[in-house]
């Protein structure tokens, strides 16, 4: 549970992060499945379904950059997304009907785990009203090396930023020298040990550098919501929309607050994850400043 403080924090600045929500038991099966999952990357020439593989990734020595839609591909992910602990802070912060909107576990191997592109969960997935938030399960220690993931305190206050590219499709990358009035030096780290949990609000700015460390960066990412927001890219399959309810009841009518929204479209150009889709902009600010530190 979340002290009273903690959720007024979370309210005012947009992230939390709760220390140790996980037993012992529950973080070695949930290492152990993901190492087995990774293992199965072996082979493989390209992204899929279930594997986003970095550039640097060969089929006889597998790099894997995400799992895409765990509790889709693994039923051991959807029975973990109702982990009692993390419900009870999920009830605290988003009230007593959530529902689950997505998954993935995004690796940050050492030396080389990707960076990815500061941006707003809402660009990609508004809904009806904003109380939707992304858990960050750490399932390694993070810290500012290892590239934990960076916030910009408050930001969840401010406007949706433009996350399109140059040719005008939707990229999921924004463009921080055209935010006027974003700071990206108030940013915070959200680090903690492995077990901790990181909860962000869907319109808060965050991103994460490069893993520059020798140590890896594992981190599970379930997105909720509260059961009246209805996600503004439409419902697909309705049966399925209900089956991922993890707590309450689903009612047939959303609530609607004003909201800043843009739609992500016309869709990206390159499709199949963030990483992805962020490569459609050449402007790419973590990549830029990894260059210029390089060349320095
Ligand atoms: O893995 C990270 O540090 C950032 C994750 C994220 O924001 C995303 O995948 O949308």
């Amino acid at each position: 549970m979340l002290s009273i403080s903690d959720v007024e924090f979370y309210r005012e600045n947009g992230y939390v992060v709760a220390p140790n929500v996980l037993d012992g038991a529950t973080l070695s099966k949930i290492r152990q499945t993901v190492a087995e999952i990774c293992d199965g990357a072996r082979g493989r020439t390209t992204h899929d379904s279930v594997y986003d593989l970095e550039p640097s990734h060969r089929p006889d020595a597998p790099r894997v950059r995400r799992i895409k839609v765990p509790h889709a591909n693994f039923p051991y992910f959807r029975e973990l997304a109702e982990y009692g602990p993390m419900v009870e802070i999920l009830r605290q912060l988003l009230g007593p009907d959530i529902r689950l909107h997505g998954s993935k576990i995004n690796m940050k191997a050492p030396g080389y785990g990707s960076p990815v592109e500061w941006h707003q969960d809402w660009a990609f997935y508004p809904h009806t009203n904003d109380d939707v938030l992304a858990v960050g399960v750490l399932l390694d220690d993070a810290d500012r090396d290892n590239g934990a993931m960076l916030v910009v305190p408050s930001s969840h206050r401010g406007p949706t930023w433009s996350h399109h590219d140059e040719t005008g499709h939707f990229c999921g990358a924004m463009q921080p020298a055209e935010c006027p009035g974003l700071d990206l030096s108030t940013a915070v780290p959200l680090v903690g040990r492995a077990g901790s949990m990181t909860f962000h609000h869907v319109r808060a700015v965050h991103g994460s550098a490069q893993n520059f460390s020798d140590r890896p960066r594992t981190l599970l990412l379930y997105e909720f919501a509260a059961a009246d927001a209805y996600p503004l890219n439409g419902v697909g399959d309705f049966a399925e929309f209900q089956a991922r309810m993890v707590a309450g009841t689903s009612p047939i009518e959303p609530r609607m607050v004003p909201a800043p929204v843009r739609m992500p479209l016309p869709p990206p150009r390159f499709k199949g994850s963030i990483y992805e889709s962020q490569t459609a902009t050449a402007r790419r600010w973590f990549e830029m400043r990894q260059e210029s530190a390089g060349a320095g």
